[in-house]
């Protein structure tokens, strides 16, 4: 006979998997050769490993730390196995954290992109890239007026022709993006990257109550197959530990037509991005200067007197005439 413990101990656990948000799809499963787990060192004890390190990247027990805490460093974690289905799903559980309490950065990016293993300016990664950036910025670059705070979560696709702008934060080559609090916290923090049917949709969860969130959705976004999964981050005058702990990469159910199609040579684009516009300097000095406006108020003084003496003459003058005229 079942009892009431036993009961309440089922009903328990449906409730705990009903509220558990962070389960994936279920016609998904999960790619081995696409993840990365604690214990780290069989991952990377292989001359063959399916995971590449690059530049300061250093591994420990408890973490995959792409920067250190210091100044002018940059580092990479790729995968080496090209993605052959369409529509997958990808958690990261990563940590960024360091001493600075105001001035921290850059932050760092998932990619999925054509060329894995390559270094540039990008967070550690190359510029005019081809594929998918996921931007972690924990630093506001853009000294003029900035919609949103940061850390910021932004996406960008790039056919290889678009220059990323750290100074604009790369707002102007922007799919979508929202603010997130993720750095510095003592909760668990994960994103999560979907891409199914050409649409991105990004979440996070950051407050530790094992929920996802909605960051954007976006439909529109066009990516090739056999792309490449990495990250990458760098650290500047400003520094931050950013460090990847697990990658759960997950393949989703995909309609006939888009196993059956060669999206090999689709060229990454996302039409309903921002247009890329040209960089533009801050006016330098804008608004007026204490000496401008000091010139100014002569100006007007020598105009006001200019104009009262020409009227006192006038006045005088047209008296002269009526006294005359009497
Ligand atoms: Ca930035």
């Amino acid at each position: 006979m079942v009892s009431i413990s036993n009961i309440s101990c089922l009903l328990f656990i449906l409730f705990i998997n009903l509220t558990n948000e962070q389960d994936h799809d279920e016609n998904s499963f999960e790619i081995r050769e696409h993840s990365l787990n604690r214990p780290y060192p069989a991952v990377f004890s292989t001359a063959n490993s399916y995971w590449h390190l690059v530049g300061n990247t250093i591994v420990t027990d408890r973490y995959i730390r792409l920067t250190s805490d210091s100044q002018s460093k940059a580092g990479g974690l790729w995968n080496m196995i090209p993605v052959t289905y369409p529509d997958w799903e990808m958690h990261v559980h990563y940590k960024v954290h360091g001493s600075g309490k105001e001035l921290f950065g850059d932050g760092f990016v998932i990619w999925y992109v054509r060329d894995p293993k390559l270094t540039g300016p990008v967070f550690g990664y190359a510029d005019y890239f081809h594929g998918l950036a996921i931007i972690m910025d924990t630093y506001s670059n853009h000294n003029g007026p900035h919609n949103h705070a940061h850390p910021y979560i932004s996406a960008m696709v790039n056919n290889g022709s678009l220059h990323y702008d750290h100074d604009r934060d790369g707002t102007h080559t922007i799919i979508s993006g929202c603010e997130s609090p993720f750095r510095g916290r003592d909760t668990d923090t994960l994103v999560a990257i979907r891409y199914q049917n050409d649409r991105l949709t990004i979440s996070t969860d950051i407050e530790g109550k094992n929920v996802w969130k909605e960051c954007f959705t976006a439909s529109d976004v066009h990516l090739p197959t056999h792309y490449y999964f990495g990250f990458s981050a760098a650290t500047g005058d400003l520094s931050d530990n950013h460090d990847i702990i697990s990658v759960h990469t997950y393949q989703l159910d995909s309609d006939e037509k888009r196993h059956s199609e060669d999206r090999r040579s689709i060229i990454p684009n996302a039409p309903g991005a921002e247009p890329e516009r040209e960089h533009t300097d801050d006016p330098k000095g804008s608004g007026w200067s204490a000496l401008k406006i000091f010139f100014l108020i002569i100006f007007l003084i020598i105009v006001c007197v200019g104009v009262g003496v020409g009227a006192y003459y006038y006045m005088n003058n047209r008296q002269y005439q009526r006294t005359r005229f009497y």
